[in-house]
């Protein structure tokens, strides 16, 4: 297969300013008939070129003639034209009932929809499916009226009608050009539920949600979180919404979180549904982001699109800032900011210091699918916070107004953009566009040296680390919050204060202290960097009880504890104390609010104790974590049990308060488990059954479903047969069992995968249990290497049907170098055996192969 390059990039030869779809649905065979007006770019001689995937075209005219001297290459429509401007057509019949890609036009439950992004238009007609082709599209639809009654596409609907032979069409108009991946359709027997917007100019913007009938009880916070996002861009950016309508549909089968198709999102149905019933915090929280991001796209993303898809992180990046700000302006903006940076340890530094370690610019790809990550996504948005970091709020305003005034109705870059920091924030921002080129998460050293006569030195030095095909690093600019705290009083020394790293190394003098200082650095996380500095665990406890930044005092708690856990993983034991001391102090303070409390006291997840070390022993650091939460159970016992009580609720309600106080109720219910499994797994049962809502239902069941008890089976069975008819609820009973930390996981999902409510065609279940079972450290490492071949089992066979999926499975595998010698041999043992299988996708193969090097 082809690979892609960034630099290879030329602009299209052939405009399509117009393309008129005439869609005839049928799950079997669907005929697209595509009317494209086409304009010469410039003075070049080079034949018209449409992508196509999967079909071959039934005709082809040219200014309503038909010709025949159109060639394929490979899949792509060649048609050779003279003059400059032509009306082209063509015809094509695809069958969106086989299409087990999910890419294109395929069936969902009842429904017919579409994904396109980033290149599954070609899927449904020839075009140049490319992002800086930007068309107006007019869509008719015909479907037969009683399966599909419902006609949605882009824009807004123009006109409708009824057939004789039971169809029925509707038209869609919509005025904004745009690139072919926001193209969406949907048909079905979907219900909606209504709102209205009024714009910041008054214009009234006709919402709804579709789902469903029996669902439409579930999509109120999903409608809710719509209208407050539509507010909060107007207010924040600037932002008005363009169309008349706004339309969301849910389906139950799709690849992505969600999609942003102008007018028409499409998500994934764990974005949309939710009660208290089914839905947890965390599912709230997250469809208030999803459903924000994805509205948020309209402008990042529709209005200005991407010149080519290494610029991806120019929409995602941007978008993923825009929404992890608006759920912090929600609720609380310092646990969003602790659960943000928890994401980006748990997903993106991995990647960045593995084989798949990429810009966020990349430089060449075989499959683009590949590069929907962590590091374009979360990665892409801490570089554009660092740029509102070193902006200040005012001129980030003044530069994202710049950008979108300057690019609307086009395909930027994402220089594009820098430049407009530039010059809107008066900033020299020419070093700082490393972070767009360079892969690799940056190290710093940090050295404070007391001196003599209140006066101390802070050394911080920086160090890029190698990744694949960049094995020289330069210095990148690393703005980083600091500020000094008496190690006596726990009082500040310092104001906070912002410094520039840009050069290998930095020395920075303070004078004037009362105190010996403690160092307080990568305030609220101001650069997404890994900072190494050798802090006594008295010095972090002080921080940790003191510091005023809450996003810093976390961080000091989660320093401490994992100091003391690879203290425990190398030497094979370690003294508990400070940490247990850390944690009182921050359970007795009044002052927190419970939600940060029930952060502040997690103990850091295994994988990233084990990023910490140089070969991961994942039984030891599973011994080790295990060790401390029995003793911080067993050490604070009344404290939790208090914490359990104090936090109990009458009934269920989604605020920012209550949402807290089951956070910390439930984290405080895992270590009284600790501390006395019997009594905990007798609590948690009971938890289990009396609860009006299922963050509490689910917190208890992971309890349980991590330890020994007779309820354990009891409560499982309970929840399968509860919610056995709901397919979200469904995925939550197989991923717990998946992330449980008991000995025989492996083995029990094994068994899984044989359940007759498992399958692999549907994304949301293929990644609840293979995607969990990947990332739990204990069970996926287990000796026996069962763990790697069932990834990989699964992995080859879901490539058969939907290679985008498949491959995303896949990048556990890829961690070898990072264990033992005899797990790294089974690791690449299986990474070869998918790379010989034959048939492979190209995203899986790409995935694979750079997993071996
Ligand atoms: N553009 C793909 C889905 C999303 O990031 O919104
Ligand atoms: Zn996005």
């Amino acid at each position: 297969p082809a690979v892609t390059r960034r630099e290879a990039y030329q602009p299209p030869d052939w405009h399509v300013p117009e393309l008129a779809l005439d869609i005839d649905l049928d799950p079997a065979e669907t005929r697209v008939r595509a009317t494209l007006s086409v304009i010469r770019a410039d003075a070049h001689d080079r034949p018209l070129r449409l992508d196509g995937a999967g079909q071959v075209p039934l005709s082809v005219t040219v200014d309503g003639v038909a010709i025949n001297d159109w060639r394929l290459e490979g899949e792509t429509l060649v048609v050779p034209l003279d003059g400059s401007a032509h009306t082209i057509e063509t015809e094509v019949v695809i069958a969106p009932e086989r299409n087990t890609q999910l890419m294109g036009l395929y069936a969902s439950g009842g429904l017919l929809c579409t994904q396109c992004e980033a290149e599954g238009f070609r899927r449904i007609t020839y075009f140049p499916d490319r992002p800086d082709v930007l068309a107006r599209y007019t869509v008719r639809i015909t479907a037969d009226k009683a399966r599909y009654p419902v006609l949605l596409a882009n824009g807004d609907p123009i006109a409708s009608g009824d057939l004789e032979d039971g169809r029925h069409w509707a038209e869609w108009h919509d005025p904004f050009p745009k690139p072919s991946y926001l193209f969406a359709l949907v048909a079905g027997d979907l219900a909606a539920n209504r709102a209205s917007f009024t714009t910041i100019s008054g214009r009234e913007v006709a919402l709804a949600i579709w789902v469903r009938e029996r669902d439409l009880p579930k999509t109120g916070h999903a409608l809710d979180a719509l209208q407050a996002a539509m507010a909060w861009d107007e207010a924040v950016y600037g932002r008005e919404y363009d169309l008349g309508m706004f339309n969301i549909v849910a389906v139950d089968d799709f690849n992505f979180g969600a999609m942003e198709n102008k007018g028409l999102n499409i998500f994934n149905s764990r974005y949309i549904l939710a009660d208290p019933d089914t839905a947890t915090d965390q599912d709230y929280d997250a469809i208030a982001g999803v459903v924000a991001h994805e509205y948020f796209h309209n402008w990042s993303g529709d209005r200005v699109t991407c010149r080519d898809w290494f610029q991806l992180s120019l929409k995602e990046g941007f978008t993923v800032y825009r929404d992890q700000s608006f759920s912090a302006d929600q609720g609380s903006a310092a646990v969003k900011r602790i659960e943000d940076v928890r994401v980006l340890r748990a997903a993106q530094f991995p990647e960045d210091a593995g084989p798949l370690a990429h810009p966020i610019r990349p430089d060449s790809y075989l499959e683009i699918a590949n590069f929907y990550t962590a590091t374009i996504y979360n990665k892409g948005a801490e570089v554009i916070r660092m740029m509102a970091t070193i902006l200040g709020p005012e001129a980030f305003r003044a530069a994202t107004d710049l950008y979108f005034d300057r690019f609307d109705g086009t395909a930027a870059t994402c220089d594009d953009f820098v430049d407009c920091m530039e010059e809107a924030g008066g900033v020299d921002l020419t070093q700082f566009r490393l972070w767009y080129s360079q892969a690799g998460t940056p190290r710093v050293v940090a050295g404070l040296a007391g001196q003599p006569g209140g006066r101390a030195m802070l050394t911080l030095a920086q160090h890029v680390p190698a990744t694949p095909g960049q094995p020289a690093k330069q210095a990148m600019v690393l703005p980083l919050k600091l500020r000094l705290f008496g190690a006596d009083t726990g009082r500040p020394l310092t104001d906070e204060r912002l410094v520039l790293l840009d050069s290998p190394t930095k020395e920075i003098a303070f004078d004037g202290l009362a105190e010996r200082p403690v160092l307080s650095i990568n305030r609220s996380f101001s650069a997404p960097v890994i900072v190494e500095s050798a802090r006594a665990a008295a010095d972090l406890a002080l921080l940790s009880a003191h510091d005023d930044d809450p996003f810093a005092r976390y961080e000091a708690m989660q320093q401490l504890m994992l100091d003391t856990l690879v203290a425990a993983v190398t030497h094979g034991r370690a003294d508990h104390a400070a940490a247990v001391e850390a944690v009182r102090h921050i359970l007795e303070d009044a002052t927190l609010e419970p939600a940060f409390i029930g952060e502040a006291v997690l103990l850091p997840s295994e994988s990233f104790i084990g990023d910490q070390l140089a070969v991961v022993d994942p039984e030891a650091i599973f011994r080790a974590r295990a060790a401390l939460r029995r003793d911080l159970g067993i050490a604070l016992e009344p404290l939790w049990r208090a914490a359990y009580a104090d936090n109990a609720a009458g009934h269920y309600e989604y605020t920012p308060a209550a949402k807290g106080c089951r956070r910390l109720r439930n984290v405080a219910l895992d270590y009284i488990a600790a501390a006395d499994p019997q009594g905990g797994a007798a609590l948690a049962f009971a938890q289990f059954e009396g609860t009006d809502n299922m963050t509490d239902r689910q917190a208890a069941l992971t309890t349980l479903a991590g330890g020994t008890s007779d309820a354990r089976i009891a409560a499982l069975d309970i929840f399968y047969n509860r919610y056995s008819d709901n397919a979200l609820v469904l995925d939550k009973w197989f991923s717990t069992q998946a992330l449980s930390t008991r000995d025989d996981t492996a083995q029990m999902v094994e068994e899984l995968a044989h359940h007759p409510d498992f399958t692999l065609a549907n994304p949301n279940r293929a990644r609840a249990l293979v995607g969990a079972f990947a990332v739990n450290q204990r069970a996926f490492h287990h000796p026996s290497g069962r763990g790697y071949r069932f990834l990989a089992d699964q992995v080859i066979a879901l490539d058969k049907l939907n290679p985008q999926t498949a491959a995303r499975l896949l990048p556990p595998l890829g961690r070898w170098r990072r264990v033992d010698e005899h797990r790294a041999q089974s690791m690449r043992a299986e990474l070869e055996r998918i790379v010989a299988t034959p048939g492979l996708s190209k995203d899986v193969l790409e995935q694979a192969t750079r997993s071996l090097d």
